[in-house]
């Protein structure tokens, strides 16, 4: 039994190293970037069972793809191998930590011809949550269907929904994201969107209102992500700020969102009480920001406590 699956593409990321412009670069760095391996990274590191559901081309990429998820501990039984499609890439230039511009080479990946035959209902039914994306129903129509479908058997087999809209603006026209992303809330129990991402959804960007508005499309528990000030969360029954943790410098925020999704996730397998699976939360997206790449700054539990422990006692 998986405590989380999660279902999405995952690409190689080639980062500029002689030159951050890729125009001037003449090296490459060569890594796995992708939202929802990176939360499934991040848990598994964390110490629990998760598993991805996705598809990779039987391409040398594919198979360094797999190679490393596997690596990590996370469960690759539900990738298939596609002969008639590649594996998508993505190009990352880091000119300044506040510009990061990507450059995705996905369209025709294996991953956007996910189809609803590749969904094993067996495994949803044995998982405790289910990790979606707004991603996986940008790239395409049967990407979209799989999703969708996906979301629904979790619900019938009452496996918790958990949502990040992650929203993709080169991949999908404004109108199409919000129709689709509104129509994923009202399929999830546990959303957890960024500040401008529930914004962009309901025209709204006071926290607290706007997550009565997630609340009243359905959802049990929604935490709203406010970057390095933390996060809000709010159910039926409790609402709070949870401060953000301050880091010296932020080197690569790319997944500070995913560690953020692991984090808060692992707090609940952990049973922790709402307000520390979002300190978790804080702390793993902070952490995730100190190291360049995708998902290797994603801590293990040691270097979690570790880093929980030290901040603890500088703010006594
Ligand atoms: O959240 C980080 C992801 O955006 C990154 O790893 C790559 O999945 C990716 C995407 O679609 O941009």
């Amino acid at each position: 039994m998986q405590d989380v699956i999660t279902i999405g593409e995952s690409m190689v990321v080639f980062t500029p190293v002689s030159s951050p412009m890729m125009r001037y670069a003449e090296t490459f760095s060569k890594n796995v970037g992708g939202a929802e391996t990176n939360v499934a990274i991040g848990l598994a590191r964390l110490g629990h069972n998760v598993g991805w559901v996705s598809k990779l081309g039987k391409d040398e990429f594919g198979t360094y793809i797999l190679n490393t998820v596997r690596g990590e501990g996370v469960d690759v039984s539900q990738v298939n191998r596609d002969p008639d499609f590649p594996t998508g890439l993505y190009f990352k230039e880091i000119r300044h930590a506040d510009d990061i511009r990507v450059s995705y080479y996905r369209n025709g990946s294996a991953a956007s011809n996910l189809q609803t035959d590749d969904i094993d209902q067996a495994y949803i039914k044995n998982a405790k949550y289910l990790h979606v994306t707004g991603i996986t129903p940008a790239l395409s129509e049967s990407a979209y269907h799989t999703v969708i479908q996906m979301m629904k058997l979790a619900r019938k087999h009452e496996v918790k929904v958990v949502f990040d809209p992650n929203l993709r603006r080169k991949l999908w026209s404004e109108q199409k994201a919000r129709t689709v992303l509104t129509e994923m809330v009202a399929l999830s129990d546990i959303v957890l969107p960024g500040i401008e991402e529930a914004d962009f959804l309901f025209d709204e960007k006071d926290p607290e209102q706007v997550a009565d508005q997630f609340l009243a499309n359905g959802c049990e528990t929604v935490i709203i992500k406010l970057g390095e000030k933390g996060a809000f969360f709010k159910t039926e029954n409790e609402s709070g700020y949870i401060e953000g943790f301050p880091v010296p410098q932020v080197i690569d925020p790319v997944g500070a969102g995913d560690g953020f999704v692991a984090g808060f996730l692992s707090g609940v397998l952990d049973q922790l009480p709402l307000s520390d699976a979002v300190k978790r939360a804080n702390a793993v997206g902070a952490m995730q920001t100190q190291v360049k790449g995708d998902y290797e700054g994603l801590p293990d539990q040691e270097a979690l406590h570790q880093f929980m422990f030290q901040q603890d006692n500088i703010d006594v």
